[in-house]
């Protein structure tokens, strides 16, 4: 498995674009401190860089090529058109609002360690937080899917719920228990976000649920192939 990814300039690829023709609009959406803009960086430069400044407002990156391939399947493209990363905090919520209503998929960050009851010893009142803003999210999330309109409650299409375990960075062992019990992991995981957020309805949009974690290129590496899986698999 194996992705690359090309920015604007680079075109080349024009002829073998087999997925999306004028191509798709992503954003990134989580509470603040949860690894968005790691991710994001990382899907865009392969470069797995930490301690990155908070962002403040939205940055978008137009035109990217994604190209992956899979074991056992040919080498697909993504066009995204637009990828956004929106800043958490709480007084974006019109660009997160925005965000949301100009995407195709968006692709929901959560600390999956702050909703795992098992292991770490968190700050209890971190998780209290951490846990209520996860929940209005999902509460204001859920009301603007209810105010789309026709034309973007159809390109509203794909949420993708990716559980990023923190750990030491650069210290695999810090996550090892949870990922060589990916499956035990996964299951939970789900699980947790379902109590805390309430459950999810979203009636004409298909869920999809990645569980990793940002601690190492490595790893970053297998969640962002679990991401890339899921945004072009499609269910009909
Ligand atoms: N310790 C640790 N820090 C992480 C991990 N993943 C991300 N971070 C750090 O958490 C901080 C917030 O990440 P960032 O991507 O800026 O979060 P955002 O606010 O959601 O965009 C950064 O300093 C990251 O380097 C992790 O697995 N472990
Ligand atoms: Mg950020």
């Amino acid at each position: 498995m194996k992705w690359h990814t090309i920015l604007r300039d680079k075109n080349s690829f024009f002829n073998r674009i087999d997925i999306n023709l004028s191509g798709i609009d992503v954003g990134i959406l989580g509470v603040d401190n949860c690894g968005k803009s790691v991710l994001y960086n990382f899907i865009l430069t392969h470069q797995l860089k930490h301690g990155i400044g908070s962002t403040s407002s939205r940055k978008n990156q137009k035109t990217i090529y994604i190209e992956i391939k899979f074991e056992n399947s040919k080498e697909s493209i993504i066009k995204l058109r637009n990828f956004f990363d929106v800043g958490g905090q709480r007084d974006l919520y019109a660009l997160k609002k925005d965000t949301f209503n100009q995407s195709y998929c968006i692709i929901y960050v959560v600390r999956s360690d702050l909703i795992l009851d098992i292991g770490g010893t968190q700050d209890n009142d971190v998780i209290r937080k951490y846990r209520a803003a996860l929940e209005l999210d999902f509460a204001n999330i859920s009301q603007w899917q209810r105010d789309l309109n026709f034309w973007q409650r159809n390109s509203f299409s794909k949420l993708i719920i990716v559980g990023n375990y923190f750990g030491e960075i650069d210290n695999e062992k810090t996550v090892s228990d949870y990922l060589s019990n990916q499956k035990d992991y996964h299951r939970y995981f789900r699980d947790r976000f379902t109590d805390i957020t309430g459950g999810l309805y979203f009636p004409k949009t298909e869920i999809k649920w990645v569980t990793g974690t940002l601690v190492s290129q490595k790893f970053a590496t297998e969640l962002v192939h679990g991401i890339l899986k899921s945004l072009i698999s499609q269910e009909t």
